[in-house]
């Protein structure tokens, strides 16, 4: 089933369910050559969730500031190619929700424990705004959130399931959302720990 959680963002619960154990294999691959680290943030805090990227650009943050390279800082090569299991995967999804020409050049990837979280913030690195960013989360549930257009917007709370698919464009591509600080569990496929890739286009 789907639903739109506001204007502009699309739940497609479970659209990756039947191909997730191919897509953890090829987090493996990706991880295997670009390493997932835990970056620092301009304000000197490091994060809780682990990253990495595929993809002709990959996210980064340092003491410096955030934003997209082509190398991967920490080893000085290309950020690995974003795979097309991946990609057709995330353009699907777009075409379901209404984006066809959804063309990404950057899959972050964060890798989540029991306790680590993302804080409330709005993705605004990236130039085109009206590509859509597709979110696929993986293994252990997460508890989503997300406000408006403001940090004092309301905020409302979606669980976000292995196999899960979300599309966000429109107006809420620049809406304030975090996760919440995982809670302890196993899932069979994950053990430990919530993947979520998404796939977006910087420029
Ligand atoms: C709403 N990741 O990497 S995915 C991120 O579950 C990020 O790891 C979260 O926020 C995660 O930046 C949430 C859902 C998501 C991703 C991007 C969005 C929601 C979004 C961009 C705009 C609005
Ligand atoms: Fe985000």
């Amino acid at each position: 089933w789907r639903f739109d959680l506001v204007p502009g963002a699309v739940v497609l619960h479970r659209f990756a369910l039947h191909e997730a154990s191919g897509l953890l294999e090829t987090i493996t691959a990706v991880a295997s050559q670009a390493t997932f680290r835990h970056l620092v943030t301009p304000g000197g805090l490091t994060m809780s969730v682990a990253m990495t990227n595929c993809g002709q650009k990959g996210w980064h943050s340092d003491a410096h500031g955030y934003r997209y390279t082509t190398h991967d800082p920490l080893s000085g090569k290309p950020w690995p190619d974003m795979p097309a299991n991946l990609r057709l995967l995330a353009q699907r999804a777009a075409q379901e929700a209404g984006y066809p020409d959804f063309h990404p050049d950057a899959c972050l990837i964060n890798r989540y424990v029991p306790g680590a979280r993302l804080s409330l913030h709005q993705d605004k690195d990236e130039q085109d705004r009206a590509a859509p960013i597709v979110s696929v989360s993986l293994g252990l549930p997460a508890v989503f959130q997300f406000g408006g257009a403001t940090r004092q917007s309301p905020v409302q709370r979606v669980l976000l399931e292995h196999g899960d698919v979300v599309v966000w464009g429109g107006p809420s591509r620049l809406f304030y959302h975090g996760v919440q600080p995982l809670k302890e569990g196993a899932h069979p496929d994950t053990g430990a720990v919530r993947y979520n890739l998404t796939f977006r286009k910087t420029c």
